[in-house]
């Protein structure tokens, strides 16, 4: 039987660190005075720091100078940074552990691919790093999902094969890189988003024990 690798979006999927960002963005989009709602914010899921400021400024109309564009992306994270460092592993989403556990009892490989640059800090608030055998993130990409870059770097880290990749993903972008990629994509959310994935769940409790192995043996 061969090995599966089996890739972790980490935003919504692992844990829901959306309500932070929202809360960071809103703060300094309306210090701009641009308005920003939590359907915007939707807009931003699995989309670099990069491109989520750009985006906002252009739903602001505003321009800024380089200097002032990277003024603000600094003070965001900042601001991301003091919410993230309360998080501990009660904010894992529901039945990951469970999933994670059984993937490691059946000896899959397992990875991170997230657009986060702050996924290290994250799986170390929430005491998840050691589940995983490699980590690949925004710090380690330079083309951003839909690109299947990071899912490549994930299955080459754990030296499986991208068809034998299962990738769960929460965003749109997400559920496109995985299949530009040629792996299994499992969307996790809504099915009026996440058509496109092979597979969609609400979240982890809907996905069986039974399922993720019918994945390990196919
Ligand atoms: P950072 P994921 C993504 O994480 C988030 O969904 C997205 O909202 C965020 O802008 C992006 O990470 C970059 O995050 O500012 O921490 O580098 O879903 O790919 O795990
Ligand atoms: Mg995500």
């Amino acid at each position: 039987m061969t090995k599966k690798g089996f890739i972790f979006d980490l935003d919504g999927v692992i844990v829901d660190t959306a309500k932070y960002h929202y809360l960071a963005w809103k703060k300094l989009a309306n210090s701009l005075d641009i308005d920003f709602t939590e359907e915007e914010n939707e807009q931003l899921k699995g989309v670099s720091r990069v491109k989520s400021l750009e985006k906002i400024l252009s739903w602001g109309n505003k321009t800024l100078t380089d200097e002032q564009f990277k003024g603000l992306m600094a003070a965001k994270n900042e601001d991301y940074l003091n919410h993230i460092s309360n998080m501990d592993e009660d904010e894992i989403l529901p039945d990951v552990p469970r999933v994670l556990q059984l993937l490691k009892e059946e000896q899959q490989a397992i990875s991170l691919g997230s657009a986060s640059k702050n996924a290290r800090t994250i799986l170390d608030q929430v005491n998840l790093k050691s589940a995983f055998d490699a980590i690949v993130d925004g710090n380690d990409v330079s083309k951003a999902k839909p690109d299947p870059e990071v899912f490549l770097i994930a299955a080459e880290q754990l030296g499986v094969n991208p068809k034998d990749c299962i990738v769960f993903e929460d965003s749109v972008a997400g559920v496109e890189a995985a299949n530009v990629a040629n792996m299994i994509s499992i969307g996790i959310g809504s099915e009026d988003v996440l058509g496109h994935a092979q597979y969609v769940f609400k979240d982890f409790t809907e996905i069986s024990d039974d399922f993720i192995k019918s994945l390990i043996n196919n």
